[in-house]
């Protein structure tokens, strides 16, 4: 059996994330997803609007998830690596090289992001719609009180 694991925020879960989870399930039998905590991704100096309960519960729903384990520290992947017999290691490309001191333990792959879309995309796309919003409830307010 072939066991392939992957870690991330997961945040506002979006196509990005699927591609990259059902691309790695592909390579093997069985998907391992280390999903990064609450205060592990401060550390990395993310704030998730989704909790990591919140997150582990949505990746956990995935056809192509097998486990979802925690992320606490970026030291535990070759733990990770030995105590699950994990034979893939993967990553989108945006980490392309960031892992390579897995390879003594198991293959790794970084896998091509999907492109126009991340967390960070769509919180600002969010933002900006809803300031747009306010602004035009400004200029209609503008409006009636001149009339
Ligand atoms: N990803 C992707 N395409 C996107 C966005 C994300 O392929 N458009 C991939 C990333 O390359 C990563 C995974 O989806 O492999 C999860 O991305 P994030 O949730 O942003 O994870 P990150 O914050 O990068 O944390 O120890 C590794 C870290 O925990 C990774």
């Amino acid at each position: 059996m072939t066991t392939v694991i992957t870690y991330g925020t997961f945040d506002l879960f979006h196509i990005g994330h699927l591609n990259v989870l059902e691309r790695l399930r592909a390579m093997g039998d069985r998907l391992i997803v280390a999903v990064s905590t609450d205060e592990f991704n401060s550390g990395k100096g993310k704030s998730s609007c989704f909790s990591f309960e919140e997150r582990v519960r949505i990746v956990s729903a995935l056809r192509c998830v097998d486990l979802v384990i925690p992320e606490s520290n970026w030291e535990q992947k070759v733990h990770d690596v030995k105590a699950h017999e994990v034979d893939i290691f993967g990553m989108g490309d945006d980490w392309a090289g960031k892992f390579d001191f897995l390879k003594p333990h198991c293959r790794v792959v970084y896998l091509p992001r999907t492109p126009a879309v991340s967390s960070t995309s769509i919180k600002l796309d969010i933002f900006e719609a809803h300031s747009e919003k306010q602004a035009q409830v400004q200029r209609e307010q503008g409006v009636r009180s001149l009339a």
